[in-house]
């Protein structure tokens, strides 16, 4: 208890947890001579290692790479005996750890915190612990685990068992001897899976009950990789610079071989390497879509199920283990030493519980739909609430008496996973929305710890007191998480990951996915740019860059990195011969295009000759369909048939229309206005041929991206002068209306998203002399914009061409023309296009397919007023 007057102890910081994190931290604070102290409930350091003590409790990232690597000479001086090390051996590292640095004067053991509240006028937390004593700190770091606060089982009668109950979270000290025992494992998680073999070997029973089978590869455990030690040996430093560089903490060289196009014998073989390997990492990275596309993960999945179906010597034991309701990947995979193979022992039984429910525990053993079983012990191997639960069970009180729990009461929000708003000072290690749990745990940590020292040394720097991130930095962060996970099949599984194990938890995608280099560049990013969207204060006053550190949608990012590492030669400076070469080679490249019903190639006549077009047929429902003549984009220069054929495809099969897409005439060779003048002769010969192309007489849109929507919104004015033919909607993607190249888009974005200022000068250059250039069928802009089609118009964040597709929009609806606005955030000009490859293009697909089949009422005529509008 405090001592009345006393007035409490005071740190720089108070560190919650003495595992990998906070003994790690706290050595950086002393390192910085701020003064710290660490709080733990345990009675000695090991954090998730103290406690996890189950048998056969390993690691699951190799040992070598599963250690701090901030000191060269602490490596030198520990040699791990395995490739997965035990719990006991990871603890005496701990140990080893603590002793070798001096901790343990700084942590008070067997000490829990209980709340913790911030003082706005001292700026100070308080932090309370079960010891009763308060001490006050100006930092509270949570380096409290994201699998550290047990799930509770959730299942009925589990207080009335009379036997002996463990957890394999809270495991005995003195271990358990199941010798000739009767015993009940719950649960076939990574805990589950590498116990039940082990318990196996003692018990004279043991009954598995299992809700949902997991993908499990053995581990090989025996000695660390050669190769490894040998990397190490030879660079230490270099390996360890990879490792916090590359995806997930590990350095494995990405793979960028596509499971849906390799051949069968190239699937085996990189499978068959990476299960002889023993490694998540390998297993997780056979094929780089594997995580992201459901046909390249069956083929991983099926292969593993192969394994398991022949591990296992009875088929109806072998079915129910084999996991059919997940991703692979999508719920964490196990490593596992002899763990399907157990269920061969004769005295081994697996309980399906999706055929055969638990109804209750009772003072016996376990009451099934159909079967009681009477056990000696029962192992509870159920799990955690993940990521959250450590840090909502201490009760953190924020500015403006704003609880965190209450706060994240619909699922947590961060930014960086390091902070959250309404917090100052308040820092978490591997929080949500960082990479943590899907990366190899230690080299997350040491990045967290390095960046939070780095901060508060800034801070002592630079006579600042406390940080705190803006809500518009945290909301951008979180954005930015969700669209990472959205383009992964990690959202489709009841998994940890989705907070979907505990009864009640919000199911948000609780880590980062985007990998822990991407990650690790943002937070350095932040920093370089003066701790962008962090409110810093002190009696130097208040400094706050407020602003988003990544906005952009990460598979777009992606494409953009790759593409300026092909180092391709810039369209604008090339002749125009080649640069349609260029163009149709990297066409080349794409992923298979949807399937749609049919494709016929054929030509139309035109002003200047015949066009050629495609026509989109769906394959359902039938014929006829309405129909949408479709103009590719390319500057007026560029693009045919082919560029736009998977966009094509895509739009057809998304709204059900016959697509015909027409090649108009290109500059230089035909200038303006004959792109325009084709676009409007294809229109009325469509119409007038609508019957002959398997179209409803009279359902006619017309749509069109980038300079084909210049085009298709030409003719829409065309055909409204001309009075016919008349056009149900226009759906103009990222169009261009308007000569005018100095809108804030071309400033903002008019170089490094591949459409930029400069190539859309080359184009107009090609197009149109400058007296044309404000013709309004150049520049539909500026034409009447009364009594045209309704429109659909999407423009892209990263566009030159955003602001004046926006325009358009609005001119249209301030014409009294309907006009719908969808804005693809986070996308460049072209991404939209890139079906197949841009994932998180596909939500705004669905928009236009959605839009297409809006101008065509159900079952009727086409009228002026679209269905969404109505
Ligand atoms: P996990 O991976 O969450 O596994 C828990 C297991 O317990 C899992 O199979 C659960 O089935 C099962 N479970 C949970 N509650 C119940 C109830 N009420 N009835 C039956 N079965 C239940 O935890 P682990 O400790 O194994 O591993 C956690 C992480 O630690 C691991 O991923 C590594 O990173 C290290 P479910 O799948 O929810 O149907």
């Amino acid at each position: 208890m405090n001592q009345p007057n006393k007035a409490p102890e005071q740190f720089d910081a108070v560190i919650v947890g003495a595992g990998f994190s906070g003994l790690y931290m706290l050595r950086r604070l002393r390192q910085l001579g701020l003064s710290a102290r660490i709080f733990d409930s345990a009675d000695d350091v090991g954090g998730t290692w103290y406690w996890n003590r189950y048998p056969g409790a390993r690691c699951d990232i190799p040992t070598t790479d599963y250690a701090y690597s901030f000191d060269p000479g602490l490596e030198k001086d520990w040699a791990w005996s395995e490739k997965y090390a035990t719990q006991p051996e990871i603890l005496d590292y701990l140990r080893f750890v603590a002793d070798r640095y001096g901790l343990r004067s700084g942590i008070d053991f067997s000490t829990a915190v209980l709340s913790a509240r911030w003082d706005t006028q001292d700026r100070l937390w308080t932090i309370q612990t079960d010891r009763g004593a308060q001490v006050r700190c100006r930092y509270y770091i949570m380096a409290s685990g994201c699998l550290s606060a047990p799930k509770s089982p959730d299942i009925d009668g589990a207080d009335r068992f009379a036997g002996q109950v463990y957890s394999t979270s809270r495991w005995p000290h003195e271990g358990a001897d199941f010798t000739g025992q009767r015993v009940a494992v719950i649960g076939t998680g990574s805990s589950g899976i590498q116990a039940i073999p082990v318990i196996a070997r003692q018990a004279s029973r043991l009954t598995v009950f299992q809700r949902t089978p997991n993908f499990s590869v053995p581990a090989r455990n025996g000695a660390a990789s050669a190769d490894r030690l040998k990397q190490l040996a030879d660079d230490r430093d270099a390996y360890r610079h990879a490792a916090r560089w590359s995806r997930a903490g590990m350095p494995v060289e990405p793979t960028d071989i596509l499971g849906v196009t390799a051949s069968d014998a190239v699937r085996r073989e990189r499978f068959e390497g990476a299960w002889e390997q023993g490694e998540l990492f390998a297993i997780l990275g056979i094929f780089a879509d594997q995580g992201i596309n459901p046909a390249s993960n069956d083929i991983v999945a099926g292969l593993i199920r192969e394994k398991i179906r022949s591990a296992v010597n009875d088929p109806q034991t072998a079915e129910a283990l084999c996991p059919k309701d997940h991703y692979f990947g999508t719920k964490r995979p196990c490593l596992d030493t002899d763990y399907f193979e157990t269920y061969n022992l004769p005295h081994v039984q697996l309980v399906d519980l999706r055929s055969q429910p638990i109804t209750s525990i009772t003072e016996h053993g376990i009451d099934t739909v159909g079967e009681s079983f009477d056990f000696d012990a029962i192992v509870y191997a159920t799990g955690f609430d993940a990521m959250t639960g450590a840090l909502t069970a201490v009760a953190v009180t924020g500015r403006d008496e704003l609880s965190l729990k209450e706060k994240w009461a619909a699922g947590p929000s961060t930014y960086l996973g390091l902070m959250t708003a309404g917090f100052p000072n308040f820092f978490m290690v591997t929080g949500p929305g960082s990479p943590s749990v899907l990366s190899n745990m230690t080299v997350s940590i040491e990045q967290h710890v390095d960046w939070i020292a780095g901060c508060l040394a800034y801070l002592a720097g630079e006579g600042l007191e406390t940080i705190e991130p803006t809500a518009l930095a945290e909301s951008g962060w979180d954005q930015h998480v969700r669209d990472c996970a959205a383009i992964t099949l990690y959202p489709t599984a009841n998994s940890w990951y989705m907070g979907a194990n505990v009864r009640g938890k919000p199911q948000v995608f609780l880590p980062y996915i985007g990998g822990v280099d991407t990650y690790r560049r943002a937070c350095d990013d932040v920093v370089a740019q003066g701790y962008l969207g962090f409110r810093l204060t002190g009696p130097g006053g208040e400094r706050c860059r407020d602003g988003v550190i990544r906005s952009m949608q990460p598979d777009v990012a992606l494409v953009l990195e790759a593409m300026a590492e092909m180092g391709l030669p810039a369209l604008e400076t090339l002749s125009v011969a080649d640069a349609r070469a260029l163009m149709v080679a990297s066409a080349q490249t794409r992923p298979p295009a949807p399937e749609v019903g049919e494709v016929t190639d054929a030509v139309m006549p035109g002003p200047g000759g015949d066009l050629p077009y495609r026509l989109y047929r769906p394959a359902e429902p039938e014929g006829p369909h309405p129909v949408v003549v479709y103009f590719h984009g390319g500057g007026w220069v560029l693009g045919d048939l082919d560029s736009d054929d998977p966009l094509c495809r895509d739009l057809c099969a998304r709204s059900g229309t016959v697509v015909v897409s027409v090649n108009y005439r290109h500059a230089p060779e035909a200038r303006f206005p004959a792109a325009a003048l084709d676009a409007f002769a294809a229109v009325q010969w469509v119409h007038a041929n609508a019957s002959a192309l398997g179209g409803i007489g009279g359902q006619l849109a017309v749509a069109g991206w980038s300079a084909g929507a210049n085009i298709a919104a030409v003719a829409c004015q065309l055909a409204r002068d001309a009075g016919a033919p008349l056009i149900a909607g226009q759906l103009l993607i990222s169009p261009v209306v308007d000569s005018d190249l100095t809108r804030p888009s071309y400033a903002e974005n008019g170089d490094g998203y591949l459409l930029t200022t400069a190539l859309m000068r080359w184009f107009w250059d090609h197009y149109a002399d400058q007296a044309d250039r404000a013709d309004v069928r150049a520049a539909p802009l500026r034409g009447d914009l009364r009594d045209l089609p309704p429109a659909c118009i999407l423009t892209a964040d990263y566009d030159p061409l955003r602001d004046e597709g926006m325009a358009y929009a609005a001119a249209l609806k301030a014409s009294g023309t309907p006009a719908r606005h969808v804005r693809a955030r986070g996308h460049t000009h072209t991404s939209i296009t890139m079906v197949g490859v841009v994932i998180s293009g596909a939500p705004l697909r669905a928009q236009l397919g959605q839009a297409l089949r809006d101008f065509f009422p159900p079952g009727g005529h086409s009228s002026s007023k679209p269905h969404f509008l109505a």
